[in-house]
């Protein structure tokens, strides 16, 4: 099993980039923004509570996406390993998944990093915004609090993983199959 982490602030590409890559190299890809917004569209419990949280652009608290990641990891079979999108957030939820992964003798082989400036991200959410109604997208303060969050909260990780040897930033600018050369690339060092 070959695991990678897809980084990067909101608006980076992760998701898109995700599927692409998850078909080609058989990982399974597993996002906790769609899962959240899984629940919010099921109306479970969950989804209600969560749903607040996520309008204002907060980030969820890490108990409940650790226990969403171990629940897919531990009913998923068959594949060659996991894309993780949009999770680990927190340097918490990072250690949360070492620990998890080993215990399941596995570890986190690559983080790439989508390096994409503010105002390209923030262009690209509000076109987001045009189809997707996510109330996410809609609000422009919602949208800086996002990347502010990012900045504070998300973006330790990477010297978290620049120490364990993870790190491997990648152009976030260009078309989209651009950029799903450049992350292929680094990738099949990996598979
Ligand atoms: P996410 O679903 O992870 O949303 P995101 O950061 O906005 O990224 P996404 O993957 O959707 O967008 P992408 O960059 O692909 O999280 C949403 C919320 O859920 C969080 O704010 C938080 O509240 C909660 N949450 C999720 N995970 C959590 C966790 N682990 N802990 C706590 N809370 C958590 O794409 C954006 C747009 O750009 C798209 O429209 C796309 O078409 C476009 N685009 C992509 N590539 C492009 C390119 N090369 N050029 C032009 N446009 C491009």
């Amino acid at each position: 099993m070959v695991n990678f982490l897809i980084f990067g602030p909101p608006g980076s590409g992760k998701g898109t980039q995700s599927v692409k890559l998850a078909e080609k190299f058989r990982l399974v890809h597993l996002s906790t923004g769609d899962m959240l917004r899984a629940e919010i569209s099921a109306g479970t419990d969950l989804g209600k509570k969560m749903s607040s949280i996520m309008a204002k652009g907060e980030l969820v608290p890490d108990e409940v996406v650790i226990e969403m990641i171990a629940a897919k990891i531990d009913s998923t079979r068959g594949f060659a390993g996991f894309l993780f999108d949009g999770f680990p957030r927190t340097v918490d939820q990072t250690a949360a998944l070492e620990k998890m992964l080993e215990a399941r003798g596995m570890k986190i082989d690559c983080m790439l990093v989508l390096e994409v400036g503010h105002d390209e991200l923030v262009k690209r959410l509000i076109l987001r915004a045009e189809q997707s109604g996510r109330p996410d997208d809609k609000d422009p303060a919602v949208i800086e609090n996002r990347i502010d969050v990012y900045r504070s909260k998300t973006e330790p990780i990477i010297d978290y993983c620049i120490k364990k040897g993870l790190y491997k930033p990648v152009d976030g600018v260009g078309s989209i199959d651009d950029i799903f050369v450049r992350l292929s690339d680094v990738m099949k060092e990996f598979v």
